[in-house]
């Protein structure tokens, strides 16, 4: 069934990208950021998402949130991430409960699990092991939406995304990356899937190299169509003592 969305962190890259892509299957979308948005063909709205009264505004109508509003660097530091990615997703949260929102995609990120070692094809549940403070943020999130689907029965997916580029660009997205379509396929999947009630799904396309499971988002109605393979040539082969090769979220694990 299609929704009405509110899209927080609109104007970002991941945004900017679903605002293109979920019209085509009927969503009804808003777009929220502080940053300006310059767009005629959506409704939107610019706030902070640590404004609770605007959120709640904004919150309107609204059928679903996804929720990717927050800093994305990986060397932020507690500092940089308190705002945004900790009262910020509390905030977003917690207004979509008073709205009652039936359910919440969130962009979580590999790097919730990035001290894992890369041996086996990891399912989407692996525990939480940050690689950074940026990691540590998005499993407080992740267990936030754990809590609002326990307590408030909100249907929450958590998206571990790996690298979200138009295309891969180092040897380690041969295995991580996820591209413009699928990244689209799978909030979609989230935001309809009956079966959700809350996940944690890979957000990766059907790589050839892929290292982790696919079985959760395939669950949901998730089907990927790009492999990283065809860039192969370009990209090179990683060296198996490159904390690329031995760690899910990779280099980040030593910086
Ligand atoms: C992420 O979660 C970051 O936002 C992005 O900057 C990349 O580091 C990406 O993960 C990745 O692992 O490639």
């Amino acid at each position: 069934m299609v929704k009405n969305v509110l899209v927080t962190g609109a104007a970002g890259r991941i945004g900017v990208c679903l605002t293109d892509g979920l019209p085509q299957y009927g969503h009804t979308l808003r777009l929220l950021d502080r940053m300006p948005i310059d767009r005629t063909d959506h409704e939107v709205v610019r706030c902070d998402v640590t404004d609770a009264g605007a959120l709640r505004s904004a919150m309107d109508g609204v059928t679903a949130v996804v929720h990717l509003a927050g800093v994305p660097s990986t060397s932020a530091t507690f500092e940089e991430l308190l705002t945004a990615n900790i009262e910020g997703t509390y905030r977003v949260f917690e207004a979509a409960r008073l709205a009652g929102v039936e359910r919440v995609v969130y962009a979580s990120s590999n790097h919730a699990v990035g001290f894992t070692p890369r041996e086996e094809l990891a399912p989407a549940d692996t525990p939480v092991a940050p690689d950074s403070h940026y990691g540590v943020s998005k499993a407080y999130g992740e267990a936030l939406g754990r809590y609002y689907s326990d307590r408030y029965g909100m249907r929450v997916a958590a998206l571990r995304i790996g690298s979200f580029r138009p295309r891969p660009k180092l040897p380690r997205e041969l295995s991580t990356w996820i591209s413009l379509g699928d990244m689209v396929r799978l909030v979609h999947a989230c935001l309809t899937s009956p079966d959700l009630t809350y996940a944690t799904v890979w957000g990766v396309s059907a790589n050839t190299r892929n290292w982790w499971d696919h079985a959760a988002g395939t669950a949901l109605g998730y089907e990927p169509r790009d492999d990283a393979e065809e860039y192969a040539a370009e990209l090179g082969e990683l060296d198996r003592d490159d904390p690329d090769y031995a760690w899910v979220g990779g280099r980040v694990v030593e910086s």
